[in-house]
């Protein structure tokens, strides 16, 4: 059965977004046709595909309107996207705004169109908690016809927040195992003047506070004094400031290195050693995923979706969150023993192959449309 399918996400970095499209683009490839409406092109969209559309919303500027009115132009372009192709289903990644806007366009076609949403993570951990928007969080859960979320972490955090009268499913993250594998990348260490005795860690992220990434150089100041090493600091965010002024607090200028926004990060986690993820709040943690699919160790915090991604003593360690000695000591303990290196970078490639490999999550989603277009 060929379906059509409208995806909303937030087009702009991020592991939502990137899941999103990543999903489009693997449903087409099996022949779904698939039909982006959000308000700029996905930035992972990068090749043109005969079976996915593109649909951006456009707000107009009315002098009566202190504020653009973008959701319900949103939930405008998916009422009319969803009548013109006949769409089979709406699947929204996170709740606010994307599920209540599916839930008024379903309401202005038909009232057949189906709506699957998928939480991601701050829509509930950070959103979930505003008093104003909590109840229209909730809505917007049980006017889904089916709910997933990215870990089972997450499914319970939105019970103990929301209680929704809906049940939710996990369905994990995924990776597209064609681009994340481990490349031959080692000139690039030299190009970065990284000597061959060195370790590379690496850290990816919106530099967002909740990722603490300050805890990532504080951790990286104790490990380089035991081990010779550099940090690669990727992205780029609200805290990279205070990031910045810490690294030369700590007089770690020459050892950190800060390579901004990031493609192709595949050649970077190709020449890491370990990877560090200390956020507060993480609902999955996908660069953990991208960098364990290149076969590198990771050592993230007990919270939320992490510890269902790394398998603590197997493919890395757990940590509690700020407690940056025993971060730096699990994260010694990977650098310092080859054996146990290439013990843990080897089960981490096998983890994501037996847990989140792209075709057995496609499969989950696609099965989980199918069942929902049955019941019609
Ligand atoms: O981590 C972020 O700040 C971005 C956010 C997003 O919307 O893309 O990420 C969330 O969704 C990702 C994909 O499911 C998860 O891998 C991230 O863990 C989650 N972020 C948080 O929970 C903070």
């Amino acid at each position: 059965m060929k379906l059509k399918i409208g995806i909303t996400c937030y087009p702009t970095v991020g592991g939502s977004g990137v899941i999103a499209t990543e999903l489009g683009k693997l449903l087409a490839e099996k022949g779904h046709e698939i039909h982006f409406i959000s308000s700029s092109m996905p930035f992972r969209l990068n090749k043109v595909y005969s079976n996915i559309y593109y649909h951006e919303v456009q707000v107009n500027q009315y002098s009566v309107f202190q504020y653009p009115p973008y959701d319900l132009a949103l939930a405008s372009k998916m009422a009319e996207v969803a009548k013109r192709e006949k769409l089979d289903l709406l699947h929204v990644h996170y709740a606010i705004p994307h599920a209540v806007c599916a839930y008024l366009a379903k309401k202005m076609t038909d009232d057949q169109l189906k709506i699957v949403t998928t939480l991601h993570g701050t829509d509930i951990t950070v959103l979930g908690y505003d008093p104003s928007l909590n109840d229209m969080i909730r809505f917007g859960i049980e006017g889904s016809d089916v709910v997933t979320a990215v870990s089972e972490s997450l499914v319970q955090q939105t019970y103990d927040l929301l209680q929704p009268k809906k049940a939710i499913q996990t369905v994990y993250n995924f990776i597209d195992e064609r681009v994340y594998s481990k490349k031959d990348t080692q000139d690039l260490k030299t190009q970065y003047g990284i000597s061959d005795d060195e370790k590379v860690v690496i850290h990816v992220s919106n530099f967002r506070k909740v990722k603490r990434v300050q805890d990532v150089v504080k951790s990286f100041h104790l490990i380089e004094k035991q081990v010779p090493s550099k940090l690669l600091l990727v992205g780029d965010g609200p805290e990279i400031s205070v990031v910045c002024n810490l690294v030369k607090e700590l007089g770690l200028k020459d050892k950190v290195l800060f390579l901004g926004k990031q493609e192709n990060l595949e050649d970077l986690y190709s020449i890491s050693d370990l990877m560090l993820l200390l956020s507060e709040k993480e609902s999955f943690g996908l660069v953990l995923l991208e960098a364990m699919a290149c076969g590198v160790p990771s050592v993230g915090t007990k919270i939320g979706g992490i510890p269902e991604v790394i398998d603590d003593g197997v493919t890395g360690y757990l940590s509690d969150v700020g407690d940056v000695e025993d971060i730096a000591k699990n994260a010694v303990t990977i650098l310092d023993n080859a054996a146990l290196h290439k013990e843990f970078a080897e089960n981490a490639i096998s983890r994501v192959k037996e847990h989140f490999s792209s075709q057995r999550i496609v499969e989950q989603y696609e099965d989980m449309y199918k069942q929902l277009i049955k019941h019609e």
